[in-house]
């Protein structure tokens, strides 16, 4: 009789976590929230977003975030950046989204404070390293040139 060996499979289980997030502009400006001091990354700027919930499609989950972080009744537009980070042993898989129109006037509901700044300024900002990492792309997919000192 032949000896039948166990497969054993090379692939690990990884936790990922899906995220949506929204370039809101208003002109040339972009939103960015300062993370709250009881969440991972406190200080921190980002775009508002959060974590897809079951059964939610992207679009959805970022709609239901911006009314919830903002109070505004999104139209979410373009898909226009995807990128993947890992924290620790989280893994998460970003999407972010163009919001040209929206309802009502954006307020820090969840976030420390709000800010309009032209795209630039996330050069000097806190920003989350997923974001630091690929600060080409994001530049790109608001129009704004990489600056030329760098
Ligand atoms: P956490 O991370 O467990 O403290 O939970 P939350 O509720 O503060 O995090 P949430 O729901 O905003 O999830 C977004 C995750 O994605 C969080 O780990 C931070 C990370 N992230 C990286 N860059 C961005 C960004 O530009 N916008 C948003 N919204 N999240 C970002």
């Amino acid at each position: 009789m032949t000896e039948t060996k166990p497969v054993r499979s090379r692939t690990r289980k990884v936790h990922w976590i899906p995220v949506v997030a929204g370039f809101v502009r208003k002109g040339k400006m972009v939103l960015v929230g300062q993370r709250p001091e009881n969440h991972s990354l406190a200080g921190q700027w980002e775009f508002p977003g959060g974590k897809i919930e079951s059964g939610e499609t992207p679009e959805a989950a970022l709609a239901r975030e911006l009314s919830e972080e903002l109070g505004i009744e999104a139209d979410v537009g373009e898909l226009k950046l995807a990128c993947t980070h890992h924290y620790g042993d989280v893994n998460i898989l970003i999407l972010f989204y163009e919001i040209l129109f929206w309802k009502g006037e954006p307020k820090a509901k969840h976030h420390l404070m709000l800010e309009w700044i032209e795209p630039q300024d996330l050069m000097t900002r806190q920003i989350p390293e997923a974001n630091r990492k690929i600060l080409d792309r994001i530049f790109k997919a608001l129009g704004t040139e990489w600056p030329k000192s760098r």
